[in-house]
């Protein structure tokens, strides 16, 4: 096998035995398989809903379940027309054909390695293109956008030019898939505002939810309703609670645990049923496996898998587990501030920059990940001056969220604008203030330090990218699949740089 789409890849470099995120060759191989598959079905114009579903499949920490992805595979086979082996030996030789490796070496690691990036972008767009078709939403640009990217990866000979602008084209399209996922979720459950989270246990039976579908977790809020099972958010679920229409259930009690690297821990300690809804699931503990759920593309061997939205095998584990014998003394970190939250602030905000009080703004923001050298952004958090607004989102927030910031004459200095889906969010916020002091994004007193983890963060990267925004930094490590004449690319049209030490890159920012 050999793959390195995500941070944690092998020796920085790329996984070859087997996946540091624990995919398995077997896995790998049929994922390689069905991601020429798709390629190939994109230039026969297939359904984008196909596309997308096959691609969000192969996102790091989705689905580890080889039999799902041959399944997949089947499906975009026959949408092409074409036959497969039926047996699992013959998919996996097949599969052979469409490894990386040789690719690169037929390509060259140029183009082999843009047609990556290219790839990578897609993937994430098409997590987010799955969650708003769930709600109702699509885009018939961002569909056809899919489609045409894709059939240029199809191709041996789309050159590497065209490669990296159709990239920063899949970050234009990301943010228009991140915003129709924003409207779904507001005229679903409202427009989202500042909300304390409980984040201390509360005496009883309980369900633990993560991932990024809040309809999932709607459902699961539904049919719980009246049961004595009390609900809790974890990691890229916490969000949820800045939802008129989510917070509304009373037995949405917290959030429980941080982001997904420490699952082991945090689902150990657990005493519930557990329900994955996305992304970011590890091999299950042996402590656990009869209590963990996934559900929509995320699968793993062993795990059970609801389909159709009924929960109740689920409400029946979390029945059948301990619960939380008592409650704890209550403590709150506060969610919710969306663009309009923050528009509604608008004026106070513009005062406090006008009259000094706000200095700078950092949006620190991205996907957590178990390296230690993630330790930079607690650090860099913690270092912010006071008279300083940080501006958070996804899972890296839970490296610095339950720390005290306090506020700016009443503005809070931890502004916590919600999943990695809402960098559409945090991008409307620069432009308002971009809009309130007249000037560009990149004039504004703001630095955005990102931490990368996986594809969606790809695809947000793209998004800023093809915006303009420059100078932005990246870490805890630079991409393994950038290679150098990309990177110089990157450097000098945008100016991009990796993070440094939190004290350096804080002089550098408030010089
Ligand atoms: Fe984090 Fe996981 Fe939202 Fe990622 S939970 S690492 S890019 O899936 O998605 O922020
Ligand atoms: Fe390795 Fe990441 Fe690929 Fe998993 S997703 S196999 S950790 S590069």
């Amino acid at each position: 096998m050999f793959c390195f789409q995500c941070e944690q890849t092998a020796f920085g470099t790329g996984c070859t035995e087997r996946g540091v995120c624990g995919k398995q060759p077997d896995c790998a191989g049929l994922q390689d398989l069905l991601l020429g598959l798709l390629k190939e079905a994109a230039a026969k114009g297939a359904d984008p809903a196909l596309l997308a579903d096959g691609l969000f499949t192969t996102v790091t920490n989705v689905n580890f379940d080889p039999e799902k992805v041959a399944e997949a595979a089947r499906r975009v086979a026959a949408a092409i027309p074409r036959k497969l082996p039926p047996d699992m030996a013959g998919l996996e030789k097949l599969a052979g054909k469409y490894a990386f490796p040789p690719r690169r070496e037929k390509l060259g690691e140029e183009v082999a390695d843009s047609q990556e990036l290219l790839l990578y972008g897609l993937k994430g767009m098409s997590a987010y293109l799955h969650h708003a078709r769930r709600l109702g939403r699509t885009d018939a640009a961002c569909d056809a956008f899919l489609v045409r990217a894709l059939s240029a990866l199809a191709k041996p000979d789309t050159p590497k030019d065209e490669l990296i602008s159709l990239a920063l084209e899949c970050g234009r399209q990301n943010l228009r898939a991140m915003e129709i996922l924003n409207e779904g979720h507001i005229a679903r459950f409202g427009k989202p505002e500042p909300a304390a989270v409980r984040i201390t246990p509360v005496a009883g039976k309980a369900i633990l939810v993560s991932g990024h579908d809040l309809d999932d977790l709607e459902q699961l809020l539904k049919q719980t309703e009246g049961s004595g099972v009390n609900v809790y958010t974890h990691g890229e679920m916490l969000p949820a609670h800045g939802y008129p229409g989510l917070k509304k259930y009373r037995h949405l009690v917290g959030n429980y645990g941080g982001a997904w690297q420490n699952q082991w821990r945090e689902f150990d300690a657990f005493p519930g049923a557990i329900l994955m809804t996305t992304n970011c699931i590890q091999k299950p503990r042996p402590t656990y496996i009869e209590r963990i759920f996934t559900t929509g593309l995320v699968e793993f061997p062993g795990v059970v898998h609801v389909k159709n939205g009924d929960f109740s095998t689920v409400i029946e584990a979390a029945k059948r587990a301990p619960g939380f014998p008592e409650t704890e003394p209550e403590k709150n970190i506060t969610v919710g501030f969306g663009h309009d939250a923050v528009a509604a602030a608008g004026g106070a905000i513009v005062d406090a920059v006008k009259s000094g009080k706000i200095r700078h703004f950092f949006l620190i923001g991205g996907c957590d990940g178990a390296k230690p050298g993630r330790n930079y952004y607690t650090q860099l958090a913690e270092q912010i001056p006071a008279d300083c607004v940080i501006l958070t989102l996804a899972c890296g927030k839970y490296r610095f969220n339950k720390l005290e910031f306090g506020d700016i004459g009443g503005i809070p200095r931890l502004l916590d604008v919600g999943q990695c889906n809402d960098a559409y969010s945090a991008v409307r916020i620069a432009q308002l203030l971009a809009g309130a002091f007249q000037c560009g994004i990149n004039d504004l007193p703001l630095s955005i330090i990102l931490s990368w983890y996986e594809q969606k963060a790809v695809a947000v990267l793209l998004t800023l990218l093809s915006l303009g925004i420059r100078k932005m930094k990246l870490g805890p490590s630079l991409p393994a699949f950038v290679s150098p004449g990309l990177l110089r690319l990157l450097v000098e049209k945008f100016d991009i740089a990796p993070v440094s030490t939190p004290e350096e890159d804080l002089a550098a920012a408030l010089k």
